[in-house]
Order: structure tokens, then sequence, then C-alpha cells
């Protein structure tokens, strides 16, 4: 049981100090981000009472219907981070092109990404949601923020995490130096840690995915969830399923009991659906800090190259032997697929 009370300011303090070159800049946005959490965490917390539940009546660039509360959230965010002169360019899921920072304020050396509300489905049944944000420095020399700046593979990300407004409100970030948690105090208003260095379990217990999907998967995907739920002979330990249907909140469940989350690619999202830069990038640098994982089945998450804003991968993260699992079924099926059925010598 955590007894010490320490603050994320005075955690965040402490951890900027080890680098006697740090300009404190990265620690003032990730106040900043966790400021804005805290404002949306109390919208979310009236929202029932307030009418900011239900549809915003507009569509965001992915064609989702935007609810109210992704444009509060939004606009929160961009609120907070905007004149600060510690960003030089925004990306949002809510948004179509990068956001620039208005030509009143001063811009700093860091690109921000953020999903302002993860798992927006849930939010007028009162589930789990969540924020998801993404920092890299600056790659372009000067002046306003390019696309340049924010289309970074994840293993240039200098810190990132989530917000999970849950049964309490979460907000768990690495910068590299492992992953924290930290639980805000509705009564003090204060984020303290409560779980300091999260590791998460080489194997779990729960595996989530929406499987009404099922059969639109790769015979490979089917296999290796069948494997999951311990009904084929390679499986690992069969699982528990557990799905709310919010990234944020099904995947903190298993980085902290041990699981694994899939949202494979399927014939309707041959791509997937889940979004590389401000959904698993984020959280595939949480989960290796953590001691898991992050693919798209083939590849590392942190090293897939983006080329555009809200382009999808497949993911497959959380406990590293779940994923090792996962990854292995797709890789045989694939070698067994390029190699052509195995030709039984005529006996
Ligand atoms: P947004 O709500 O931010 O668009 O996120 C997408 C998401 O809701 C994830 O949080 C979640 O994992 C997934 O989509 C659920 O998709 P589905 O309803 O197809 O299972």
């Amino acid at each position: 049981m955590q007894t010490s009370v320490t603050t994320i300011e005075r955690f965040i303090f402490d951890q900027e100090h080890r680098y006697p070159e740090a300009t404190g800049e990265l620690s003032n946005l990730l106040y900043d981000i966790a400021l804005a959490s805290k404002i949306i965490a109390a919208a979310i917390r009236r929202a029932g009472l307030v009418n900011i539940l239900g549809s915003a009546n507009a569509r965001n660039v992915q064609g989702e219907e935007q609810q109210k509360l992704d444009v509060i959230a939004n606009e929160t965010i961009k609120n907070c981070l905007s004149h600060t002169g510690r960003v030089c360019v925004m990306g949002s899921e809510e948004d179509e092109n990068i956001i620039p920072v208005p030509p009143e304020y001063p811009v700093g050396k860091y690109a921000i990404l953020f999903d302002p509300l993860d798992g927006s489905s849930n939010i007028d049944v009162n589930s789990a949601v969540g924020t998801i944000f993404s920092i890299y420095r600056r790659v372009s020399m000067e002046g306003r923020g390019t696309a340049s700046d924010v289309l970074q593979p994840g293993c240039k990300q200098v810190a990132a995490g989530y917000v999970m407004y849950g049964s309490s409100t979460m907000l768990v970030y690495t910068t590299g130096q492992g992953a924290h948690g930290f639980t805000l105090d509705p009564t003090i208003g204060e984020f303290l840690l409560s779980h300091p260095r999260i590791v998460t379990p080489r194997s779990g217990k729960y595996y989530s995915v929406n499987e009404s999907n099922f059969g639109r998967w790769e015979k490979a995907m089917q296999a290796a969830v069948r494997g999951l739920k311990g009904e084929s002979a390679e499986a690992v330990a069969p699982k528990n399923s557990r799905y709310i249907g919010s990234l944020v909140a099904d995947f903190h469940r298993n980085l902290i009991a041990g699981g694994i989350f899939l949202y494979p690619a399927d014939s309707n999202n041959p791509r997937g659906k889940l979004r590389l830069l401000y959904e698993a990038s984020p959280m595939a640098f949480i989960a290796e800090q953590a001691e898991g994982s992050a693919t798209d089945g083939v590849n590392r998450i942190l090293d897939i190259v983006p080329t555009q804003l809200h382009q999808r991968t497949p993911l497959v993260i959380g406990s590293r032997e779940d994923v090792g699992f996962v990854a292995d079924t797709l890789r045989r099926a694939a070698a067994t697929r390029s190699s052509g059925p195995v030709v039984q010598p005529a006996l």
C-alpha cells in the first residue's frame, strides 16, 4: 500500500531532476495535460445532470458521430495547451488536419497528439472512457510546427499516457522511465501516486476482443483467439473474456491484472479500426515500459513509420507471452501460406 503522499507534480519534478539538461518544458506540458484531464473528469462526473450527454449532431473525420463530450474534451485539451508556448503543433482524433498553435501564441519544442475521449460509445451508458496522449520532440527546425512533427514512429515518443475516467480517475504515463499510475483525489483535486513502476504479468488471465467480428478475421487470427481460450493444442493457459469496448479501460485492466487486448484487421476494417498515432503508439509505449509488448501482428507498433495523421493499424497488446503467442500463431500461418502445402513424398 502506497503510504507516502506524492503528487504528480512532485513526481514529475523528481523525474526531471535526473536530467540536468532538462528545461522543465516537458514537465510543464505533463502538468497541462493533468489539468485538462481534471476539467474533463469534472464534466464527465456531472454529464447526466447538465445535458452534455448524447450526440453533438456532427461527424468527425473518421465518419464517427461526435458526442457532446468528445467536443468538450477536445476543446478543453486545446485550450489548456495551445497558449503555453510549449507546443509547436497538435493532432487530435476529432480534427481532420494538424492543429496549428494560434498566431498570437508562442510555439514550443513539443508536438502532441491526443484522443480526447476514447470509448465514446460508452459515454451515455456511464461506462469507463478515457483520454490518450502522445508527445514528440519537434523535428522541424523553427516556426509553426508541421505534419512532419507528428508523423513520427512511436519509438520517438518522449512521453505518452492515458487518463481513465472509471470508478476513479487515474492517469498513467511514461517518459521512458517506467510506467506510473496516479489516482485523482477529488476531495483535494490532486493526482496522487498510487501505482509506481507498473509491471504487467508476463502472461495474464484475460483476453479482450470484440468477438462479434470473429467471422470477418483471417483464419490465423481465429486460431490465435481460440488458443487464448484454450481451445487448441498450442494454447496458452485458458483466459477469461472481458471486453468493455473502450480501449483505455480494456488496456488498463489487462495492464494491472495481466492479459491481452486485440483489435485485429477484418474484412470491414482491412487495416484495423484503431488509430496508430493517438491510440496504438502511446499505449504501446506504456505497455513496453511495463514489460509488456505491442504488435500489429507482424511489426512492433513502436517501429511503424506513420504516413497519415489518422492512419489505422491492427493492434495486439498486453502481457508479453500472450502477445508473443498470437504473433507466433500468425507468423506460423504466414510461413505455411508462403511455403505452400507440404507435399507428402510418394511413399
Ligand atoms: P473512439 O471511441 O475514440 O473512437 O475509440 C475507438 C474505440 O471506441 C476504442 O476505445 C475501443 O477499443 C473500440 O473503438 C471499440 O470498437 P468496437 O465497438 O468495434 O468493438
